[in-house]
């Protein structure tokens, strides 16, 4: 194999994570649209694992469907890979955005993240404040701290515009109606969306393609742990903090050795060292095209990236051999 230049995974990785994605999305393509979206994302795991397990890796799934006992696939802790190769830990989702898949809506993305073993936060599966932006801004530019208002000036400024022409991008849920007064408030715009805030978050590394600046509020936590990997290698900045918010909460993360219930994590305490990502659309988005069905072949796009190198690819592929998927 040829060795890379530099530290950390073997960068054959890289286009091998391809399969896995693109294999995921045509699976739960071929469900868009059908009202059914545990029919999409079962199709999606069955086809990501099958695939997974192709890979020369000995991989252990941190961030999955779920515990053993809920999901019998790609459940946390489940061994994949062919077993031999080097040690990872993987976060995956095999369809984000079950309902927007199953609505055919934009932005269903098939998505996975490996990294070296002990590199991803083993976060529960509760939700997570988030607050993210793109690259080319100061370090500390926005804070998960600070009130909203705050952060959409400061980035405003450093942007050179005015509040008014930034576009925050949110989930559209009741629990936000606070948040978006306050980022109104200051004349900024919201790109409300239903679900799929992985994608929401890679947004921002794009303003003038997708048109979001910044992604804030809550939502799942190892969709938290997925974008951040996904930062990592575009650049960008990103602050998470799980809602621990029951007793039963805090004892569920401290099993997964977390100690401080409140505590902000960066990007980089999210998703450390070699970091690979790659995420091929389902549906039509913002970022990515979804998979296109013709008479004789399958189109797919992808994007799939590094860490270490910062090398961000976009890979369209024409897929004639049909009978693979
Ligand atoms: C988000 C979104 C996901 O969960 O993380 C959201 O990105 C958060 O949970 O696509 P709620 O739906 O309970 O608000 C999803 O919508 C589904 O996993």
């Amino acid at each position: 194999m040829p060795k890379s230049p530099q530290a950390g995974l073997d960068r054959i990785l890289t286009l091998e994570l391809v399969r896995v994605t693109e294999r995921a999305a045509v699976a739960a393509a071929r469900l868009r649209g059908r009202g059914d979206e545990k029919d999409a994302d079962q199709a999606a795991v069955d086809a990501m694992r099958t695939e997974l397990n192709c890979l020369p890796i000995q991989g252990t799934v941190v961030i999955g469907e779920g515990e053993r006992d809920e999901a019998p696939m790609l459940y946390i802790g489940e061994e994949v890979g062919v077993g031999d190769g080097p040690e990872v830990d993987i976060a995956l989702d095999p369809l984000e955005g079950t309902t927007i898949c199953a609505k055919n809506l934009p932005n269903a993305l098939a998505v996975i993240a490996i990294a070296e073993r002990g590199s991803l936060l083993y976060a529960p599966d509760v939700y997570m404040e988030k607050i993210a932006v793109g690259p080319g801004y100061p370090e500390g530019i926005v804070d998960l701290d600070a009130p909203a208002a705050e952060n959409i000036e400061n980035l405003a400024k450093a942007k050179g515009v005015q509040p008014s022409d930034i576009t925050a991008c949110i989930l559209d849920r009741p629990r936000h109606a606070r948040l978006v007064e306050e980022v109104r408030a200051t004349g900024a715009a919201i790109r409300l969306i239903g679900d799929g805030d992985v994608a929401g978050v890679i947004h921002t590394t794009d303003p003038e393609e997708t048109g979001i600046d910044i992604y804030m509020g809550i939502g799942g936590a190892p969709e938290g742990v997925l974008a951040a990997a996904a930062l990592r290698c575009i650049g960008g900045q990103m602050q998470g903090r799980l809602q621990l918010n029951t007793d039963e909460k805090v004892a569920r993360a401290e099993n997964m050795g977390i100690t401080d219930p409140a505590k902000v994590y960066r990007m980089d305490e999210m998703a450390r060292g070699d970091v690979l990502f790659a995420a091929t659309g389902v549906t039509d988005g913002n970022l990515l095209a979804g998979v296109k069905f013709a008479r004789e072949s399958v189109q797919t796009h992808t994007i799939v990236m590094r860490s270490s190198s910062r090398t961000v690819r976009e890979i369209k592929a024409r897929h004639q051999d049909l009978d693979k998927f």
